[in-house]
Formats: C-alpha cells, sequence, structure tokens
C-alpha cells in the first residue's frame, strides 16, 4: 500500500487544493470569470508561480477552444502538473565501484539525521549494505541520535567526538568503507554552524576531504528540506544552489504540513531531481519520488468530471 502512504501523508495539501477547487467547480462554466477563480485557489495553495502558468494554458486552450467544458478542467490540470514535474524523479545514484558516497546536507532540524536512518533502512532492505558517516560534530547529541539509529539498524557507523573536525570524520568514513567494500556510504553533516558562510565552507571542505580518496565522490549530495517551512524551504533551496552541487532532494515531513505543493516553488529556483519525500517519523516512512503518484497524492479531488 506504498500509494495509500502517499495519500494520506499528502492530505492536508490535497485538502487546501481540492476544497478550494471543489467549490469552484459547483455549478460553473468554463468562462473568464471561472479562470480567474481558478487562478486565485491553485494562488493561494502552496504551487504559488505554477499556477498562474497553469491558469495561462488553460486560458489559451480555452481561446482555441481546445477546452470547452469544466469538466474537462481537472484532467487538464493534472496533465499540465504532470508536464512541469518532467524529468523531476529520479534514482539514487548507484557508482560502478564501491561505495557509494552519499552527502547530505540541510539547516538544522530540516530532517537530515532522521532522513539518513530512513534511506539506510530503505537501502538495506534493497540488499545493500551500508555505512554511515557521523559528520554532524557541531551540535551535542548529533553522533548519539545517528548512533542509536545506527544501532537499530545493525549498520555500522564512523564517528568521532562531539567537537572533531567534520572532514577527519568524512575521511574516517569514506576509507572504511573503501576498506570494507560497502554499498553506501551515507555522511551526515551540520545543519548549523556560527554563520552560513562558515557552513558552506565546511561542506566544501568536507567534500575536498572525500575526493582525495574517491575522486568522483560524494555521487550524491542530498539536501533535505522541511516541507512544513513552505517559502523558508524554497529560500534555503536556493541558497545551497549558489553553494553546494546538490545533486538531488529529500522534501522531509510531506505528512502533516498543508505546504506540500511547495515542491513547485523549490524545483523552480533549485531544479534537480526528488529522490525522495518523508512522509513520518517512523523508519520506514520514507518514499521514493515518483510524479505521478505525488500530483494524483496532490489533485485527486471530486469536482466536475
Ligand atoms: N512528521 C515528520 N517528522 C519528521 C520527518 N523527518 C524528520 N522529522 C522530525 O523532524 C525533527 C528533526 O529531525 P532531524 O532528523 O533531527 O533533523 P536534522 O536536520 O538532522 O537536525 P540537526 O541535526 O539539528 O541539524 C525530528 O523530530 C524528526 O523526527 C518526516 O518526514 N515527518
Ligand atoms: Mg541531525
Amino acid at each position: 500500500m506504498v500509494f495509500g502512504k502517499l495519500l494520506a501523508a499528502l492530505k492536508k495539501t490535497r485538502d487546501v487544493l481540492t476544497a478550494g477547487l471543489s467549490r469552484l467547480f459547483h455549478g460553473r462554466q468554463l468562462d473568464a470569470a471561472f479562470l480567474e477563480d481558478l487562478e486565485e485557489v491553485l494562488y493561494n495553495s502552496d504551487i504559488g508561480p505554477i499556477g498562474t502558468e497553469v491558469v495561462a494554458e488553460l486560458t489559451a486552450a480555452y481561446r482555441k477552444k481546445e477546452v470547452r467544458d469544466i469538466g474537462e478542467v481537472p484532467a487538464f490540470l493534472r496533465r499540465q502538473l504532470l508536464q512541469r514535474l518532467q524529468g523531476a524523479a529520479a534514482p539514487l545514484a548507484k557508482s560502478a565501484q564501491r561505495p557509494t558516497v552519499v552527502l547530505v546536507v540541510g539547516v538544522n532540524g530540516a530532517g537530515k539525521t532522521t532522513s539518513i536512518a530512513k534511506l539506510a533502512r530503505h537501502l538495506q532492505q534493497q540488499g545493500h549494505s551500508v555505512l554511515l558517516g557521523a559528520g554532524d560534530t557541531f551540535r551535542a547529541a548529533a553522533v548519539e541520535q545517528l548512533t542509536l539509529w545506527a544501532g537499530r539498524l545493525g549498520i555500522p557507523i564512523v564517528k568521532q567526538a562531539t567537537g572533531a573536525d567534520p572532514a577527519a570524520v568524512a575521511f574516517d568514513a569514506v576509507s572504511a568503507a573503501v576498506a570494507r567494500g560497502v554499498d553506501y556510504l551515507i555522511l551526515d553533516t551540520a545543519g548549523r554552524l556560527h554563520t552560513q558562510k562558515n557552513l558552506m565552507q565546511e561542506l566544501e571542505k568536507i567534500v575536498r576531504v572525500v575526493k582525495k580518496q574517491v575522486p568522483e565522490a560524494p555521487h550524491e549530495t542530498l539536501l533535505v528540506l522541511d516541507a512544513t517551512t513552505g517559502q523558508n524551504a524554497i529560500r534555503q533551496a536556493s541558497e545551497f544552489a549558489k553553494s553546494a552541487p546538490v545533486t538531488g532532494l529529500i522534501l522531509a515531513k510531506m505528512d502533516g504540513t498543508a505546504k506540500g505543493g511547495a515542491l513547485f516553488g523549490i524545483r523552480s529556483v533549485l531544479p534537480v531531481p526528488v529522490k525522495f519525500l518523508g512522509l513520518g517519523e517512523g523508519i520506514d516512512d520514507l518514499e521514493p519520488f515518483a510524479v505521478e503518484g505525488y500530483v494524483d497524492a496532490i489533485l485527486k479531488f471530486d469536482g466536475a468530471g
């Protein structure tokens, strides 16, 4: 019931979008006034500027009489959203040579460590061996948190004391991953340093050190964004896009937020694939992103048609 979980997790996002749409469709016909109202509903849902674009497309199609009836609108919207997410899904990289190094970045509290645990579990279930690197040496208890997850999953972890140089941890972790021949090394990082600039410099240093042993690593740099923060997540995406070579996104906390539509805005500032969605705090609450599943989960509604 993979789809069932996604559908349940995205309920709030779907509700804001579909409640407005259902009201709008009731007893209306396709005309200029309807199009205006539709734009407003879409704009107020967190899909933002994409809504305006989609309505412009619909207006053009309406003028050309390609779309005549209000009953055709839901399918039109669905097609438009799917189109805008073309190429948005991609599987996690898998290097031909072990290990595949996955660096996980993001601001504090975004959901990095939890997502790492879930990702480790996901990879484990696919039959891969995994090693974790506790690169968040900044926050006390960060190493403990990851160690706890590693213990539960029975996955080895490379760590040093709080305050250690994260690049040194990364170096050790890559050495261990190479020596043990693990399939995946997942590196945690700190979300907060004294300044955002320091954070970015530290990430650059980690990348340099990782490359000393595995030149093509990290094979993935995944940015974890907290979906509940909506516009803030979009700002973070554009900040990280400037400094770190992000290869993919994990949108955490998609459950319990009405702002799951922020995914569109996030990808408009950082057009990299969405690799996973976080759907809860449990170890199994991570799903590979799939465009159709996502669009259907936010747009499934019982309006006209
Ligand atoms: N509901 C929900 N909560 C989540 C999800 N992912 C993470 N969380 C919660 O978000 C909080 C922060 O998660 P962490 O994984 O510690 O975040 P972090 O980015 O590692 O934070 P720092 O280590 O402080 O930088 C925790 O309470 C998690 O349980 C998710 O997909 N859904
Ligand atoms: Mg953490």
